[in-house]
């Protein structure tokens, strides 16, 4: 992998090998200078790709750090979401780092990322929430190619299905070279429990393909962590480091973000120690074929999105209403074309399609039930939390009726 492997007393640390010409790229004042114009230049191709780049919605959002989300439409255009229009997350300028060697059995896992931010504006309009604001598209569901964890762990002397090393090492670190605000210039990291890195069948990957191409520089080349099934800030990018520590990661984006917070709490409340970092997102899904106040023709709409849920949970139904709620219909969902969908991928997000009639100015809703009976709840304000995240609530497109003349 290219990785180096010291144990030192009870630590095992894997890392990056530093030989040949490698240069720590964000050290040096000419290469970052680069790196903003490269980012730069990644911004204008998705901006020529149509992806729609999220500065244009939010004044708040800059091109560094570069987050951009897709539109609605051209998400559920294709069921692997192709790079272009696969949302980007960063916390600081995107590094360049040197390819490494790759000697592992190589997997390809379908799996779906999703922001915990994602449809974090629609949480705003409650009451205002701190952070990126995203519409819907901040997911991707791609095909990643790396090697498991658990093999890699396995190398380095901890076996599969190991969830404490006889030294008490109960969690696994992933330490990036981006360099952070948040950590005061420091790199991003987040850790995972020790049985789930050691799982062959969790499918944690130190992914080097996306969609069975090299990784780009937006999502992380040369080496990134890909975490089915929780929040994406865990999956880390630009992977320099592993760690085997005692307790979890007390990186700022594992202990002061990304923590779920009742509606009570306010930013002159909170105690961040009170909560675990969130690891799992909860059952979500989203209309994608319409955008707020579409005007349909002829009363017949086609209602087409996405569903997915945490933890491997498979996507058990997606009930679609045309009235606000008050009466349902079930969509038809599918991860193949022409073929049914049976929980074949746990960890890869099913499309969903309902066709039907509207009435005038209806409020269309879509609500995903996971296969644990997992359910999408019915208002944000029951879920609002200061840092908006996890905005699962049901969610709702409001179409009119018009007329030809209209
Ligand atoms: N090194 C590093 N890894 C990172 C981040 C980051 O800023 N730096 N952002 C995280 C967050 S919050 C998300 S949602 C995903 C986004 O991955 P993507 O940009 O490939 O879609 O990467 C995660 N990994
Ligand atoms: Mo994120």
């Amino acid at each position: 992998m290219g990785l180096e492997v010291w144990i030192v007393e009870s630590n095992v640390r894997i890392q990056r090998s530093t030989t040949q010409s490698h240069k720590h790229p964000i050290l040096e004042p000419e290469e970052k200078r680069r790196e903003g114009v490269e980012s730069k230049k990644e911004a204008e191709k998705c901006r020529e790709s149509k992806v729609l780049l999220n500065i244009r919605k939010n004044p708040l959002a800059t091109l560094e750090p570069f987050n951009a989300e897709p539109l609605r439409s051209d998400l559920i255009s294709s069921y692997v979401t192709p790079v272009d229009f696969f949302y980007k997350r960063n916390h600081g300028p995107i590094p360049i780092v040197d390819d490494i060697e790759r000697n592992l059995p190589k997997y390809n896992v379908t799996a779906t990322l999703q922001c915990a931010g994602n449809r974090r504006t629609a949480m705003s309009n409650t009451k205002t929430v701190k952070g990126v604001g995203w519409d819907v598209a901040a997911l991707g569901n791609a095909v990643w190619g790396g090697a498991k964890l658990a093999d890699v762990l396995e190398l380095v002397g901890i076996p599969k299905l190991t969830s404490a090393t006889p030294s008490g090492g109960k969690h696994v670190e992933f330490v990036s070279i981006d360099k952070c605000k948040e950590e005061n210039g420091g790199p991003y990291k987040a850790s995972i429990p020790l049985s789930q890195a050691t799982n062959p069948d969790a499918d944690v990957l130190l992914a080097y393909e996306m969609n069975g191409k090299t990784l780009n520089r937006d999502h992380g080349y040369p080496l990134r962590v890909v975490v089915p099934g929780i929040i994406g800030a865990r999956s880390v990018k630009w992977l320099d480091s592993i760690g085997i520590i005692t307790e979890e990661c007390q990186g700022f984006f594992m202990q002061k973000d990304y923590k779920m917070f009742p509606p009570s709490v306010n930013w002159d409340n909170i105690d961040w120690s009170t909560r675990k970092p969130q690891m799992d997102f909860p059952v979500q899904s989203a209309i994608c074929s319409l955008e707020d106040v579409n005007v349909v023709k002829n009363g017949k709409v086609t209602i087409k999105g996405y569903a997915v849920s945490g933890g491997g949970r498979g996507i058990e139904r997606v009930d679609i209403s045309v009235d606000g709620g008050k009466t349902w219909v079930e969509a038809s969902r599918y991860q193949k074309a022409g073929i049914p969908y049976v929980a074949a991928n746990k960890w890869a997000w099913v499309f969903f399609e309902a066709h039907t009639d509207v009435p005038k100015d209806a409020e269309i809703v879509a609500k995903a039930v996971d296969i644990a009976a997992n359910v999408q709840p019915e208002s944000v304000e029951a879920i609002w939390n200061l840092r908006g995240i996890l905005n699962t609530s049901w969610h709702r497109v409001h179409v009119r009726v018009g007329h030809s003349n209209m």
